[in-house]
């Protein structure tokens, strides 16, 4: 199972892990003895470990030798890697990649081993009894990759419109892997628009960063629904040899916020999307392509121009299907519904800034996302829960200076950070948590946000919606959890959000039911279940997919 819709490497000898690895539990309520499973899978996904909390140990034996690179697309949550039982790294965070570097192994045969942890407990501030669930185990791709002394670690391209056409600012970081100074060249390709090249003096075993600009006059912008992609070639050259290679694809587009609009490429968007869970019945979070590309499908059916990846970041390759669609994607690093208490963990704005980090930089080049958010719904009201906020906005700028910043705010009274974010979004769940008419509720959201810092700023309904139970009925659609009641409720809301002018658009809670933790929320949610989608857990449609439709395509 590869990583990317398409060959990250030419020159690098890469290859996925060996699909079928050997798995055993530690802790209670486990496994008896070993069984062979398929990675990437979430453990939750065989029926005798459905609910199980604890540590799974991973086991596979591989040829091979010299340095190498164990490119891990997402282990939940915490993450242990040993070859040949010596301990190599560790990562905490299901939703972004880490990597393992073995150097000067002997050729021949070992033994990698990755020990998966989705326990809760004070050392996790984000993953945490949540309105979601938690899996366990290696839940994306695994890569093998070959390397030499010196390899391109990332790349990162910024497209922006000049008077003279297209430009793109070329960043790529190349690591020395040798304890003796080097100099190489650093070719930069971009098939039908330009080449590049440059030496790039590499210091013993640290990172150098090589910086190229290109103006592109006959580059066709990357637009929402009708998407043009360009391929990026970066390769490491010695004495005319190459020696190591990283190919992305990026696209051209601009996204800027001018008053009260959000523009790309100049024209003011009207977002129209849905929040989604990577979350897919029978797989968990480990979602296969095929049932990803579904999921797209529906919601470019739905009339949709944009999703939200709520509340982590995603698998990539649902971000090259987006990218390849023309899909807008706000994604944002994880975290949701933290109170002052939970963010004050000592471990919170570490991991924070981890994933908020890992996010950015391993994503940057998808055009598809067109904003970072971060936060969900955490504690805004209180002078040090806002001071977090500023810090993780500040952060995201730094690591990305294109993109605008939002977080999705609770609803509630006192926030203190409408002023600080470029875009202003809140959650509002009118006549379901409020009784009152959905026109009046939103009109006084915005208000009070003008009122305390966010004049003047664009403004997002990042959540808006109704649950229902797949397949309950009620004739005279006056009971909560019927289909007809979901149905009356997201009409009058979609109808008040999509007529009020002072809106950017909506994203609609949810695309699909998503299975909730049972530790602290079984009583919450029926069928623990966040039963708020337009589909179930199934992809099966409810009444409502339909009324979406109608609204989303007026
Ligand atoms: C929130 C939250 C979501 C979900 C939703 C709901 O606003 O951000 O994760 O919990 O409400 O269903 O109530």
């Amino acid at each position: 199972m590869t990583d990317r819709l398409f060959a990250t490497h030419h020159v690098r000898p890469c290859r996925p892990a060996e699909p079928l690895w050997l798995f055993h539990t530690l802790d209670e309520g486990g496994l008896e003895s070993p069984v062979k499973t398929f990675v990437p899978g979430a453990w939750e996904t065989m029926p005798r470990l459905r609910s199980y909390r604890g540590r799974g140990v991973y086991r596979q034996q591989f040829t091979g030798g010299g340095n190498l690179r164990f490119l891990f697309g997402g282990v939940s949550f915490r993450a242990k890697v040993l070859l040949d039982g010596q301990e190599l790294c560790s990562h905490y965070g299901a939703y972004t990649a880490f990597e393992a570097l073995a150097e000067n192994l002997p050729f021949g045969e070992h033994t990698l081993t990755v020990e998966a942890d989705n326990r809760f407990g004070e050392d996790s501030a984000l993953h945490i009894p949540n309105d979601y669930y938690s899996y366990g185990g290696i839940t994306r791709p695994v890569m093998i990759q070959q390397l030499g002394d010196a390899y391109i670690t990332r790349m990162q391209v910024t497209p922006s419109m000049t008077p003279e056409g297209w430009r793109a600012d070329i960043r790529v970081w190349v690591r020395s892997l040798s304890d003796a100074p080097d100099t190489c060249y650093l070719r930069i390709t971009m098939p039908e628009l330009c080449e590049q090249g440059m030496p790039v003096h590499l210091q013993p075993r640290q990172e150098t960063m090589a910086h190229c600009a290109v103006t592109c006059p006959d580059a066709v912008a990357w637009q929402p629904l009708q998407a043009t992609l360009y391929t990026i070639e970066a390769r490491l050259e010695k004495d005319g040899v190459p020696v190591d290679d990283l190919i992305d694809r990026f696209g051209f587009r601009e996204v800027k916020v001018e008053g009260q609009s959000i523009l790309l490429n100049g024209e003011k968007l009207l977002l129209k999307g849905f929040n989604r869970h990577e979350d897919y019945g029978p797989f968990g979070c480990a979602v296969p392509l095929s049932a990803m590309q579904q999921d797209l499908s529906l919601m470019l059916d739905l009339g949709c121009n944009c999703v939200r990846t709520c509340h982590y970041p995603n698998d990539p390759r649902f971000l090259d299907l987006c990218d390849e669609l023309g899909l807008l994607v706000w994604e944002e690093s994880h975290a949701r519904g933290l109170s002052e208490k939970r963010m004050r963990n000592p471990h919170f704005l570490e991991q924070t800034f981890l994933c908020t980090r890992e996010m950015v930089q391993q994503h940057y080049n998808h055009p598809s996302v067109f904003i970072w958010g971060c936060l969900n719904e955490c504690a805004d009201d209180t002078e040090y829960g806002a001071d977090c906020y500023r810090q993780v906005y500040h952060l995201l700028r730094q690591l990305d200076g294109s993109r605008p910043v939002t977080a999705a705010l609770l609803e509630r009274a006192g926030g203190l950070v409408f002023g600080d974010s470029d875009v202003v979004s809140v959650n509002l769940y009118p006549q379901w948590y409020y009784n009152g008419p959905a026109e009046g509720q939103i009109a006084a959201k915005v208000e009070e946000i003008r009122q305390n810092g966010g004049a003047g700023k664009p403004i997002i309904l990042s959540e808006i919606g109704a649950g229902a139970i797949y397949g309950y009925h009620d004739p005279l659609g006056e009971s909560k959890w019927s289909e007809e009641r979901q149905c009356t409720i997201l009409r009058r809301q979609i109808e008040a959000a999509l007529a009020n002018k002072d809106l950017s658009g909506i994203f609609l809670w949810q695309f699909a039911d998503c299975r909730v933790t049972e530790e602290e929320w079984f009583d919450k949610r029926p069928r623990t279940y966040n039963n708020k989608g337009v589909v179930d857990e199934y992809r099966r449609p409810k009444l409502s997919y339909m009324l979406v439709r109608e609204l989303f395509r007026r």
